[in-house]
């Protein structure tokens, strides 16, 4: 799979519940419609929705999310696999993802888990793809440049092919992000929708300062414009 582009999320339905969603893009038919005709680079998926409704014939590569956490919880973050490589690979995966809340008091649990998880991916020559994403209480603001480029740093030093972490609320320096991501790849995540004008200048300078694509969800399938946001991200990132 081409590690470069625009990878859709669509695993929001057990990060945030349906709050997410209206009475299309609640529905996996509508995403995938959406996937194939833009021609996504991948498509995350957790195991339910992919089992259900993906297939290899779609032609788009998907990467099998194998840890999530439900919004339902207070505390520190902590997510762990319920899903595998293995299965991951019966399900036509190309990529496994996993999310690592760094600062947490849990952060080791999933350290470890991931490190188990990217020896066996490497076994199959499965793809890793890391949310970076440093929360919990003694995170004062995920968005901060500094945490940002400390995320993308953790992925490197843990191996992952592609790290996925938040943009920051100040850009002025984007460059140095990218940088500690060394040879992996760095992708951003969307976030809450924003105007899609804005979207496109984020990807403008997120792509000159290095970094390979977006992996987003609620600014794509949130869109009535969600085939034309994706080509006009791809022609950036490619
Ligand atoms: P968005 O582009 O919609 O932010 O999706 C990216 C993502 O990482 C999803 O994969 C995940 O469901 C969600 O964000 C998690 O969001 P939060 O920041 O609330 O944990």
């Amino acid at each position: 799979m081409k590690l470069s582009g625009v990878f859709l999320a669509y695993d929001h339905g057990f990060e945030h519940g349906p709050t997410d969603f209206d009475n299309l893009n609640y529905n996996p038919e509508y995403i995938l419609d959406v996937a194939k005709k833009a021609e996504v680079d991948a498509l995350i998926l957790l195991k339910g929705v992919a089992e259900k409704y993906y297939s290899k014939d779609l032609g788009i590569p998907l990467i099998l999310k194998l840890n999530s956490k439900t919004s339902l919880r207070e505390g520190e973050p902590i997510s762990l696999a319920w899903s595998s490589v293995e299965y991951a690979i019966k399900l036509g995966a190309e990529a496994v993802g996993y999310t690592i809340y760094f600062g947490s008091e849990e952060e080791s649990r999933m350290i470890s888990e991931f490190g188990k998880i990217y020896e066996e991916a490497r076994k199959y020559g499965l793809k890793v793809v890391l949310w970076s994403y440093p929360r919990g209480k003694s995170i004062n603001n995920d968005e901060d440049p500094k945490i940002v480029a400390y995320a993308a740093r953790l992925g490197a030093e843990l191996g992952a092919d592609v790290i996925k972490v938040k943009y920051p609320n100040d850009d002025s320096n984007l460059e140095w992000i990218t940088k500690n991501a060394l040879k992996s790849k760095l992708f951003f995540a969307g976030g809450k929708k924003i105007e899609e004008g804005n979207l496109i200048e984020r990807a403008e300078k997120a792509a000159r300062a290095g970094a390979s694509g977006f992996a987003i969800g609620r600014n794509i399938f949130q869109s009535k414009n969600a085939v034309e946001i994706i080509k006009s991200l791809k022609s950036i990132f490619h």
